[in-house]
């Protein structure tokens, strides 16, 4: 039986990986970070099978304690600080997390393969934030990175390292240049999930109105589900290397918004909708789009989720939600 470690268990992405190695008969190993992460709970009721072990990426000596303890043939660094816009207020703590914890996954699992570096597959969780203001149209592995925030600059880093430890010491070690997927696990900080959840609440009587910042950003939202498949598809190739992951498609927040109203029948959304500058970046990223040409030859990956189906997914699972409180 296969085994695997994944940081960031307990996010959007760690609980559809951890589904997706639990059915192709892995045995799973999840790092959890804090004393009584409210989330251990979360991950035990949809995925009890994962054994948890308490580290945090900041922390090297729990790194290397959760390698030995679970002795893994492949590790998934997920764990990131992932929100851009709290990056700015934290700026210094997205970086030990979102960056240099990056090297404290990658040292620990380097120094765990002995002789033989290329011994434990990883993989790690780039962003196409990294792209920011984008130099190229669609983006691909080679467009040059320019980070518009702290995160950015954070994944950048981290992305870079993996590339370094995959040709200075022989690792077998991928990213994945991931544009942005969405589900029903959605963290409600993000916008889509933000918006399908007070459409919900809106359409329910719970809420008036729903508070935005910009609306002209475009984004490649894809969904969560599919993007886990590639990371796993990356890490059986016989070569490491860097994949951009996306649709190829790009849409606006007030495409978004307009979405998520007409799915429950709301035409005149306008009135619903205030925009405040609380919810403006520093610098933005006005539009994201990706060049997943690499992934679909090598990987024979393509999304199966399109955009009008992932709206209507992620409100449908809001309508429920909402209506049990
Ligand atoms: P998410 O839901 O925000 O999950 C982030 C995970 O990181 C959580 O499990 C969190 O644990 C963990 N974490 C935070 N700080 C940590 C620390 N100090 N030590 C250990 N773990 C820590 O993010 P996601 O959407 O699943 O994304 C997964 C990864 O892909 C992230 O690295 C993200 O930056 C990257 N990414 C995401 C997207 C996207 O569109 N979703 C696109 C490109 C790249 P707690 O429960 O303890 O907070
Ligand atoms: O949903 P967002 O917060 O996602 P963002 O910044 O694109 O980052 C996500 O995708 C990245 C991949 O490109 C990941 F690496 C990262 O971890 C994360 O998962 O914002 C999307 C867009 C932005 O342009 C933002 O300015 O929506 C705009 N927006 C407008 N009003 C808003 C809001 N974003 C949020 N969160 N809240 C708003 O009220």
């Amino acid at each position: 039986m296969p085994s695997a470690l994944v940081t960031g268990i307990t996010g959007q992405d760690g609980l559809y990986l951890a589904e997706l190695l639990l059915a192709k008969g892995y045995d799973v190993h999840g790092l959890i970070r804090g004393q009584n992460n409210p989330r251990r709970e979360v991950v035990q009721a949809l995925v009890p099978e994962v054994r948890l072990h308490t580290g945090d990426l900041t922390d090297m000596s729990s790194v290397v304690r959760a390698v030995r303890e679970s002795q893994p043939d492949e590790v998934y660094n997920l764990g990131a600080i992932s929100f851009v816009a709290y990056s700015w207020q934290n700026a210094a703590l997205t970086t030990d997390v979102t960056g240099k914890g990056v090297l404290t996954v990658l040292e620990a699992v380097r120094l765990h393969g002995g002789d033989d570096p290329s011994a434990v597959r990883f993989y790690q969780a780039s962003s196409s934030e990294m792209f920011g203001k984008a130099q190229e149209v669609p983006q691909r592995e080679t467009t040059r990175l320019w980070p518009r925030s702290p995160y950015g600059v954070a994944k950048a880093f981290g992305h870079h390292m993996t590339v370094n430890y995959r040709e200075s010491y022989g690792m077998h070690a991928s990213s994945g240049i991931l544009f942005n997927h969405e589900s029903p696990r959605r963290g409600p900080e993000f916008v889509t999930r933000k918006i399908t959840r007070a459409v919900a609440r809106i359409h329910l009587g719970l809420q008036d109105e729903l508070v935005l910042g910009n609306l002209d950003a475009r984004r490649d939202w894809g969904y969560a589900g599919d993007y886990v498949e590639a990371m796993w598809l990356m890490l059986q190739q016989e070569q490491p290397d860097d994949y951009v992951i996306a649709t190829g498609e790009t849409h606006s927040v007030r495409e978004f918004v307009e979405a998520a109203f007409a799915h429950v029948g709301i035409d005149d959304w306008a009135r619903y909708v205030r925009l405040s500058e609380e919810f403006r970046r520093p610098a933005e990223v006005h539009e994201l789009v990706g060049d997943a040409t690499r992934a679909r030859e090598r990987l024979a990956w393509k999304p199966q989720v399109g955009f009008v189906e992932l709206v209507s997914m992620m409100v449908e699972n809001d309508l429920k939600e909402q209506s049990r409180r």
